[in-house]
């Protein structure tokens, strides 16, 4: 099958908002009267924000009413959106530019696939809207990731096969989504975490469009 289309993840493939979501859910924590740490904030890349809530409660041995969640992931929220109501290009992670360039330069069709729900915010800050064909995140899709609903949707707008797409992720729920929805993957980050790919690189200035091409034709 000839490769027709790249879907990118935003958080940790084409930007860093990871750190806003430790600075902001580690400041929810703080107020519940725990911490969390760097290392166990790995395991929430790429989950949607009612999974990290729990998985975090956990960490602190916290028990909440639905409410209280409720409140507490409203409050999250607002703490990351003054985070990013700051982003600009220059956060736009190494080499994505140049990347996507050449990605349109060769004729492929480009989506995102976000769990965020402030994917759009993101997107208009960074200036990195304009790129995408079809934007899928957290306000379109039911199902977070590993579910593949978000990259098959994106194939779906794109008006490509499933199988002539490939994924860019930096988060093992979302290489799992890439997995299930039969999609090769390219992993962003550390090639331990990030199993099953084609190839693990640390960041999109390490590869190029081409050789992704090359290596899924093999
Ligand atoms: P929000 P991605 C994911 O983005 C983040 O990696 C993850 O940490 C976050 O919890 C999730 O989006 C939901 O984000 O709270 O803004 O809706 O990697 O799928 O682009
Ligand atoms: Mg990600």
């Amino acid at each position: 099958m000839k490769v027709a289309a790249f879907l990118f993840d935003l958080d940790g493939v084409l930007v860093d908002t990871a750190k806003y979501h430790f600075l902001a859910w580690r400041k929810m924590a703080n107020a519940l009267g725990f911490d969390f740490t760097h290392e166990q904030n790995e395991q929430l890349k790429g989950v949607g924000r009612v999974q990290s809530l729990e998985i975090i409660l956990g960490w602190g041995g916290k028990t909440l009413s639905q409410e209280e969640k409720n409140h507490w992931m409203h409050q999250k929220n607002a703490w990351y959106q003054t985070f990013i109501a700051d982003m600009n290009p220059d956060e736009i992670l190494p080499g994505a530019l140049a990347f996507l360039e050449k990605t349109k330069a060769l004729g492929l069709k480009i989506a995102l696939g976000s769990a965020s729900r402030n994917a759009p915010v993101i997107l208009e800050k960074t200036g990195l809207r304009h790129w995408f064909e079809a934007v899928v995140d957290g306000n379109v899709v039911s199902a977070s990731k590993p579910n593949p609903e978000v990259y098959l949707k994106g194939a779906e707008l794109l008006e490509v096969a499933p199988t002539a797409c490939v994924v860019f992720e930096d988060a093992v729920s979302g290489m799992e989504a890439a997995q299930n929805a039969g999609m090769p993957c390219v992993g962003i980050g550390n090639a331990d975490q990030l199993s099953n790919t084609i190839i693990t690189v640390k960041g999109l200035h390490q590869i190029t469009p081409e050789a992704i091409i090359t290596l899924v034709k093999s």
